[in-house]
């Protein structure tokens, strides 16, 4: 098997160009045009594509590198059938070895090229000499190269601002490259020709810019020293001094490694407008992904070298969003606010495990009702002594059945016939949450811990099985669901969740409602405790209750007859006989 060496294409007048960014590591298959790298000049970030489908064998450079035209980057071991279509691979390759002859190695070259070229190619238009008086110059589009059409992602200046040689007034995005295009002129922008989304190509004006009244060399003196090193700290310090008001898609400096993620907060998430995005550290592929999943940049953690955000980031942002964001989101108007990733080695030895499929899935759940649902929870306690003493009394007969009765299969119980009392518990808001739905049947579900993670299996038809059948199934699905060998049928379709904590401990705390049902109820560890009869303390057997609920499906009162209710129907079973 060949093997082609990947080497930068032509930069520009650029001497060197920082690696920014590994696309792939050794290992990877690639395709033709995948990316390998990102590559950065102070005017533009392009990637470096692949030449050849094929393997990366070896990566030659790492982020932070300086690079040079030609240098090696990566060796790419041909795919089968590649080596023979070599005449295809060498038109490829020509970028990768920096073939100037070719036509793909000058695709490759010239998003930056172009970028580099803005100086040189940008149109001026003078439409007076005079050194004393102002004029008005139009800057257009430079050469965009074969892009053919590039996009409008940001708008950098407002017509009325004061911008000085070299500042960014827009800046375009092709599949390949973003670039800006900079003022040639010092002075006030007095109108601006496109808009962010416009498509635009070679020559389209961009902004006319009103000079200022300085003398006759202003544009052309301007344009000689472009390029200088003192202009470039020039155009910084000026993208700086705007920096609020005009976001450059320069990338933002990296804040100090102790403020980082606060900084990226405050001045990223906090203060993103709802713009392109071209205000964040993105490339060219990750503003495509972001533009075509509808993902808002500025609200996205970059986790790539100086903040820089990565596809993986735009993924995991989307994701996070479908699972728990949406709901909260809209009734708030707002975005959630990320939270900050932290280094935590930074601060002493770690030790960082994969977490558990089930985990994931069920912090989405729980994101997703937390998020979506007005929570309120009630506490009580239920006088649970002659219930205890009934229990107890079962042991022969439950030895005899083959089944340990805890409190739980009685608390289903009493839970059933409440909902049964209240039927409001036992339903759901539609989807649309137009309707309520009144379900005629008493699914119960019941939280399991597991060394995976949580899982809540569900007992049917509650209201036709005694309390020896419940405890029988309870403790066969908690048994598989500790082998994780539940069925997902057994986890649908539950009206109400039970989660008991009492073999732990605890005197209350706040479940979060299984949506889309309505409630659930926590318990915790029941305690003999001096209880006061009206005549003395007697010892009673009491059982903490903790009735979480969707407030916009029940009303306090309401929950608050369902927990007394509830109470006593546990102070004295034969209750739920009447
Ligand atoms: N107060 C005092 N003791 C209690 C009790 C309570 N409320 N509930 C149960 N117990 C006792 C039982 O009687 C049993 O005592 P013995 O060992 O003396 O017989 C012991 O605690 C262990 O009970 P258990 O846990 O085996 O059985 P269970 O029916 O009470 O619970 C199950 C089954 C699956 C719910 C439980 O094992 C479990 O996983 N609980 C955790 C649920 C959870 O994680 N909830 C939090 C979810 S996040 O909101």
């Amino acid at each position: 098997m060949s093997s082609e060496q990947v080497r930068i294409p032509d930069i520009g007048d650029a001497s060197e160009v920082e690696v920014i960014e590994l696309c792939v590591s050794v290992g990877d298959s690639v395709e033709v045009d995948d990316a390998l790298i990102v590559i950065e000049s102070d005017k533009a970030s392009m990637e470096v594509p692949s030449p050849v489908a094929g393997r990366v064998t070896a990566l030659k450079v790492a982020v932070g590198d300086q690079c040079s035209e030609g240098d090696v980057i990566a060796e790419v071991e041909l795919a089968d059938g590649q080596a023979e279509e070599d005449g295809d691979s060498e038109a490829n390759g020509g970028a990768a070895h920096g073939d100037d002859g070719d036509e793909d190695s000058g695709k490759a070259q010239e998003p930056d090229a172009t970028a580099e070229e803005d100086d040189a190619e940008a149109e001026v238009q003078t439409d007076a000499a005079s050194p004393e008086s102002s004029r008005i110059e139009e800057v257009r589009v430079p050469d965009v190269g074969d892009a053919g059409e590039v996009i409008v992602v940001e708008v950098m200046v407002a017509v009325g601002d004061s911008v000085e040689v070299d500042d960014g007034l827009v800046a375009l995005e092709s599949d390949k490259a973003t670039m800006e295009v900079p003022a040639t002129v010092a002075g006030k922008v007095v109108s601006i020709e496109i808009g962010e989304g416009d498509q635009v190509t070679d020559g389209t004006l961009v902004a006319r810019i009103e000079t200022r009244a300085q003398g006759a060399d202003d544009g052309s003196a301007a344009r000689d020293s472009r390029g200088s090193a003192d202009q470039q700290d020039k155009r910084k310090a000026g993208r700086d001094e705007r920096d609020e008001a005009a976001p450059s898609p320069e990338p933002a400096p990296a804040p100090a490694e102790d403020n980082r993620q606060q900084a990226a907060d405050d001045t990223e998430a906090a203060s993103a407008p709802a713009g392109s995005g071209a205000d964040v550290y993105a490339g060219p592929a990750v503003r495509m992904l972001a533009r075509e999943l509808g993902v808002q940049l500025q609200q996205v953690q970059g986790s790539g070298n100086k903040g820089r955000i990565l596809k993986e980031d735009v993924h995991a942002f989307v994701k996070q969003r479908l699972q728990g964001g949406g709901g909260a989101e809209a009734a708030a108007g707002g975005a959630i606010p990320a939270i900050p990733e932290v280094d935590f080695s930074r601060f002493g030895e770690v030790d960082v495990q994969p977490v558990s499929r089930i985990m994931r899935a069920g912090a989405a759940n729980l994101t997703r009702s937390w998020l979506n649902l007005p929570h309120v929870t009630q506490h009580d306690e239920a006088d649970v002594t002659d219930l205890e003493t009934f229990r107890k009394g079962l042991k022969a007969d439950a030895e005899r059945a083959g089944v340990k009765v805890t409190p739980l299969p009685l608390i289903m119980k009493a839970v059933q016939a409440a909902l049964a009392e209240f039927p409001r518990f036992n339903g759901s808001f539609s989807a649309d949450g137009q309707q309520y739905v009144f379900k005629q049947y008493f699914h119960i579900g019941f939280a399991v811990d597991t060394p995976e993670g949580l899982l809540v299996p569900v007992i049917r038809d509650v209201d036709r099985k005694g309390v020896f059948e419940l405890a029988a199934e309870i403790a066969e699905l908690s048994e598989r669901a500790r082998e994780m060998k539940l069925k997902p049928d057994e986890m649908r379709g539950g009206c109400f969740s039970i989660s008991s904590l009492g073999a732990i401990g605890g005197t209350g705390f706040t479940p979060i409602v299984n949506a889309p049902e309505v409630a659930i109820l926590g318990v915790s560890r029941l305690t003999r405790k001096p209880v006061w009869d009206g005549e003395q303390f007697v010892p009673r057997d009491m059982l903490p209750l903790s009735l979480s609920y969707d407030h916009r499906a029940i009303n306090g009162a309401e929950a608050g007859r369902f927990m007394v209710w509830l109470c006593q129907a546990l102070s004295d079973l034969r209750r739920i006989l009447l």
